[in-house]
C-alpha cells in the first residue's frame, strides 16, 4: 500500500496535482467556507491550510481529502484513472473479499512527540473550527475517529462521531441514535457505574476514515478493516492513559473518560449537515474529560465538514457499494452498477432485465437500505447510475407514473431529516417515506419498446477514442 499516515497521502494527492495550500485563512467559519466553495468547484480540490489565524505556522488542517472519485479510489488503493462506476464496481468487489489485519504494535508513536496531562491539557491550542456561520460551536471531530472497547467482548470500535470543544478540557461526542457502537459500548460501562474510556483521533490516515464510516458488524473492528483496505495492519501503540490502541501515525490524539449521560451533559449543535440544513436542535450529549492530549509535531487535523449536495465527504458513494453487495447477496442477478446522488439521499440501480418483477425486487432491497434517501430509481443496463442526466431521461420516458411508481411508508430515516416536521421528532419520529421509480421498459412488452437513436455508451466510447483528439481542438491553432 503506498501510503502509511495522513502525510504521505498529502505527498500522493499533492504528486496528482490535486492539493491547494492556503494561508491565513479565518477558522471562525473562514476555513469552512473556502471548502465548501473549492467542494463545489469541478475539480474539487483538497485543501491543507497553514498558519491559521490565531494560530502557530505548522498547525495545519486538511479537508476535502477524500471528496472526488480519484482521491477517493487512492485512499482504497485502486486505480485513480479508472471511471467512477468502474472504482465503485473495483470497490464493491474489493470489499467483499478482504481479509481483515490486525493491528500491530510499535514502540515510540509519533504521536507521542509532544505530550499534555492533567492541569496543562489546552485544547484551545489546536486550530478547531466553527465551520458554518451558525454552528453551535468549534469542532475538533469532524471527520475524527472515537475509539472504544467492548467492555464485554474486549474488541475496539474506532468510528467517526463528531466532537464538539466546550472547553480547554472539555468535548463532547455526539452519537446519531442509540444503536451506534459507541453508544451501545458507553451505556455498558455507565450501567456498571464506570465512565467510558475513550480515545478521540484526529488526522488519521484515509483508509481509517473511510473504515469509520462503514457500517460493519458489532464485534468487528474498523482498525481490521482499515489493515485490510491497506494490505497492511494499522500500527497503534497504546495510549498511557486509557490503554487503548492508537494509530502510531495519527496526528492529534484525546485521552479521556466519557462521562454518564444521567450525570452530566452539554447541549451539543446544532451543527450544519450533509443534507444542507441545520434539522437537529442541540441536543444533551456526553461529555468527554481530556486527561491528555499527544501530538506530532506540527499536526495536521483532518477536517471533513458536511456541506449542502451534492458536495459529500467521499468522491465515490461507499454505500451504494454496501447496496451493490447487498443485491448480490441477496441472489439479485444482473445488476450493473448502483450509484447514490445528492449525497446519499437518491440511490440508483441499474440492471438487465430477466423477468417480470426483477426491477421490483432490486428496487425494495435497495430501498431497505437507502438511509435518509426519499428516491430509488432502477433503470435498465443501457443507463449509466452515476450520471444523473441520464438516469432523468430513462425517468422522463421509461416510467409511467401510474404503473411505476410506489411508496413505501415508514422507512429509515434519521433525526436530521429537514421534512420530518418538529412535532413529529418531538413525539420520536425518524421515518419517512420512500418513492421507487421503476424507470425501466415494461418487461411484458421490453422487445417491442423504441428502439434507441443514440449512441450505446460502449459505441460512444469508441467515437471518443478515434475522434477524442480532434474534437478537442488545440489552443496555439
Ligand atoms: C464525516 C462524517 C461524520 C459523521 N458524523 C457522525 C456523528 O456525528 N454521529 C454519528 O452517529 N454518526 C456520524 N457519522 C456516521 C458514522 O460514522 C457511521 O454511520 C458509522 O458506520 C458508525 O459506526 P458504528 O457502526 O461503529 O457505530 C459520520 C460519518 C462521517 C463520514
Ligand atoms: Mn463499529
Amino acid at each position: 500500500m503506498p501510503y502509511q499516515d495522513l502525510r504521505e497521502f498529502i505527498a500522493e494527492i499533492d504528486a496528482l496535482k490535486a492539493l491547494r495550500r492556503i494561508e491565513g485563512a479565518d477558522p471562525h467559519h473562514e476555513i469552512g467556507a473556502i471548502t465548501e466553495v473549492a467542494a463545489g468547484r469541478a475539480d474539487c480540490p483538497a485543501l491543507l491550510f497553514d498558519r491559521i489565524k490565531g494560530y502557530p505556522a505548522g498547525y495545519r488542517i486538511l479537508t476535502n481529502a477524500v471528496t472526488s472519485p480519484q482521491r477517493a479510489a487512492l485512499a482504497l488503493g485502486i486505480d485513480p484513472g479508472m471511471r467512477p462506476l468502474d472504482a465503485l464496481k473495483a470497490w464493491m468487489v474489493k470489499r467483499q473479499t478482504l481479509s481483515p489485519r490486525q493491528p500491530v504494535e510499535i514502540a515510540n508513536p509519533p504521536f507521542m512527540k509532544n505530550s499534555m496531562r492533567g492541569g496543562d491539557v489546552d485544547l484551545t491550542r489546536f486550530p478547531a473550527p466553527v465551520w458554518h456561520k451558525q454552528d453551535g460551536g468549534p469542532y475538533i471531530g469532524s471527520g475524527s475517529l472515537v475509539v472504544m472497547r467492548d467492555p464485554e467482548g474486549g474488541w475496539i470500535n474506532a468510528s467517526i462521531y463528531r466532537v464538539q470543544v466546550h472547553g480547554p478540557n472539555k468535548v463532547t461526542i455526539q452519537f446519531d441514535h442509540g444503536g451506534r457502537h459507541g453508544a451501545i459500548i458507553a451505556r455498558k460501562y455507565w450501567e456498571g457505574g464506570m465512565p467510558c474510556p475513550v480515545a478521540v483521533v484526529n488526522g488519521e490516515d484515509p483508509a481509517l476514515f473511510i473504515a469509520g464510516f462503514e457500517y460493519l458488524p458489532a464485534g468487528v473492528s474498523e482498525y481490521d478493516f482499515a489493515g485490510a483496505i491497506k494490505g497492511a495492519p494499522i500500527e497503534i501503540h497504546p495510549g498511557p492513559v486509557t490503554g487503548l490502541p492508537i494509530p502510531a501515525h495519527a496526528e492529534i490524539i484525546l485521552e479521556g473518560r466519557l462521562l454518564p449521560l444521567s450525570e452530566t451533559s452539554l447541549l451539543e449543535g446544532p451543527f450544519g449537515e450533509f443534507t444542507g440544513y441545520f434539522a437537529a436542535d442541540k441536543r444533551p450529549c456526553p461529555v468527554m474529560e481530556v486527561a491528555a492530549i499527544h501530538h506530532r509535531s506540527d499536526p495536521i487535523l483532518l477536517g471533513s465538514p458536511p456541506m449542502k449536495p451534492p458536495r459529500f465527504h467521499f468522491g465515490l458513494p461507499f454505500r451504494a457499494a454496501g447496496i451493490w453487495s447487498n443485491l448480490e447477496a441477496a441472489g439479485v442477478t444482473d445488476v450493473v452498477g448502483v450509484w447514490q446522488h445528492v449525497s446519499q439521499l437518491m440511490t440508483v440501480v441499474a440492471l438487465r432485465q430477466r423477468y417480470d418483477g426483477h426491477a421490483k425486487r432490486a428496487a425494495l432491497i435497495a430501498a431497505a437500505h437507502s438511509y435518509m434517501g426519499r428516491i430509488v430509481v432502477v433503470v435498465d443496463d443501457d443507463v449509466d447510475p452515476s450520471d444523473l442526466a441520464d438516469v432523468m431521461w430513462a425517468v422522463t420516458t421509461r416510467c409511467e407514473p401510474s404503473e411505476q411508481a410506489d411508496i413505501v411508508r415508514n422507512a429509515w430515516s434519521s433525526a436530521l431529516d429537514p421534512r420530518i416536521p418538529a412535532e413529529a421528532k418531538a413525539r420520536g419520529v425518524t421515518s419517512h417515506s420512500k418513492l421507487i421509480i421503476e424507470a425501466v421498459k415494461p418487461f411484458a412488452w421490453i422487445d417491442k419498446f423504441p428502439a434507441l437513436s443514440a449512441l450505446s455508451h460502449q459505441d460512444a466510447r469508441a467515437i471518443e477514442e478515434k475522434w477524442g483528439e480532434a474534437l478537442k481542438g488545440s489552443r496555439d491553432r
